[in-house]
């Protein structure tokens, strides 16, 4: 048997530059690393990110604590577990955490240790990756959610929502959905510079030009598509992340402009807003507490997926809440949120058997790391979000997506979006 005899963790960066923890375990003389990635619009029920706030030497940002945590109580009480146990190995971390949130190892440290385990289990078994979770045939390859013009948390540029994103939909498969965001990408390029505004880019990749209005945006894209030669809707749909926890005061929101509306307004400019620009779906609408506003707006709406990110956490208890309360028809699947592995192929399993997308996510701060790429796939994950085509943090997923749907060869097919 394959047993764990050492867990190692070190301090590394982030796409932000922030520290992060990269942890490596062992089994004999092979070993495998994970990198734990970071939020920058954290819901508030997310497992706990420890970081070294009195530390100043690293303006309170470092990991160091939570790294000695892995090398010793972690890396202790792992040591003789069987590699291929996923599972018992969660949950001894769980269990030597022994709070809700993971604030006491943090979720970074368990996660990283839980991400590296899970990849040198499929190293020692010699299968790759994608093969070693709940799937085992008819792989699909998600649908990827291009994250092309970049606002609110990430983004200087003062516009209310956090994410414009573009979705392939009638792509023939991968590649062909990279090459359809390509063509989009690089003409919304051109347009941009065409109109004087910076063709800079903001934490996930996409352009952060400096406008602060929402549909101006949406103008950009529409034409980006338009002059790749697709329809808007139909080869190519435009897809929001509105974080709208960062955009709620007082029971009202302020998503279309910087004045605070209603809740019901709020749903009015959403239906103008999805028929005019023919919007396929949107990620976190309203607040994470605001579960009456989520029923409202899936009453109101047909057709358009509405994705719960700050809403769920990943978390499986604020996933059956929203079930019961048809608060939205998609999760979006972070696994920094929940913090191992096991319980978050826990939560897709329940999203799947009552009908949810799931959407795995990249975080904002983001690394090398291409775990999620191989869980979409493993998982039947119907989409895959992680930036633009731009930044190598971002592209690593894509590219690792093109690897496996070229091993796949022939097998290889498109997940379904409807
Ligand atoms: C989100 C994510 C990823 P962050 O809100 O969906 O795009 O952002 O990692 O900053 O929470
Ligand atoms: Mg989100």
């Amino acid at each position: 048997m394959s047993k764990i005899t050492k867990v190692k963790a070190r301090q590394v960066f982030d796409s932000r530059g922030n520290p992060t923890i990269e942890a490596e375990v062992f089994v004999k003389n092979q070993s495998a690393t994970a990198i734990c990635p970071s939020g920058a619009s954290t819901g508030t029920y997310e497992a706990f990110e420890k970081r070294d706030k009195n530390n100043s030497k690293y303006l309170g940002k470092s990991v160091l604590n939570a790294i000695g945590l892995v090398n010793t109580k972690i890396s202790k009480n792992l040591k003789g577990q069987s590699i291929h146990n996923q599972e018992k190995i969660d949950a001894i971390m769980i269990n030597l955490d022994g709070t809700k949130q993971k604030t006491k190892l943090g979720a970074n440290s368990i996660l990283a240790v839980s991400m590296a385990a899970k990849k040198l289990s499929a190293k020692i078994r010699k299968q790759p990756l994608y093969k070693t979770f709940f799937v085992k045939k008819n792989f699909k390859l998600p649908f990827p959610l291009m994250n092309i013009i970049n606002g609110g948390a990430h983004a200087n540029n003062g516009l209310r929502i956090q994410e414009f994103m573009i979705r392939p939909d009638r792509a023939r498969n991968f590649s062909d959905g990279m090459r359809i965001c390509f063509l989009v990408i690089k003409n919304l390029s051109k347009i941009i510079e065409n109109k004087g505004l910076s063709t800079s880019v903001g934490d996930e990749g996409g352009f952060a030009p400096m406008i602060n209005n929402n549909n101006q945006a949406l103008d950009l894209i529409v034409l980006a598509i338009r002059k790749s030669g697709f329809v808007n809707g139909k080869d190519v749909s435009i897809c929001l992340d509105v974080a709208a926890n960062e955009l709620y005061k007082k029971n009202k929101y302020s998503i279309h402009s910087k004045n605070y509306i209603s809740v019901e307004k709020s749903i009015q400019e959403y239906k103008k807003m999805i028929n005019k620009y023919k919007i396929k779906s949107i990620e976190d609408p309203f607040a994470e507490n605001d579960w009456i506003s989520w029923t409202k707006l899936m009453k109101s709406l047909k057709k358009v997926q509405i994705v719960g990110d700050d809403l769920y956490v990943t978390n499986l208890e604020r996933l059956k809440k929203g079930f019961l309360n048809l608060s939205s028809n998609a999760i979006l699947i972070k696994l920094n949120q929940i913090g191992t592995v096991s319980e978050t192929l826990d939560v897709i399993r329940f999203a799947q058997i009552i009908g949810f997308k799931t959407i795995i996510s990249h975080r904002s701060g983001d690394s090398e790391d291409t775990f999620i790429a191989d869980l979409a796939v493993g998982t039947n994950s119907n989409q895959i979000k992680t930036g633009s085509l731009a930044r190598s943090e971002r592209i690593a997923k894509y590219n690792q997506l093109l690897r496996i749907e070229e091993e796949l060869g022939k097998k290889a097919r498109m997940n379904k979006i409807h």
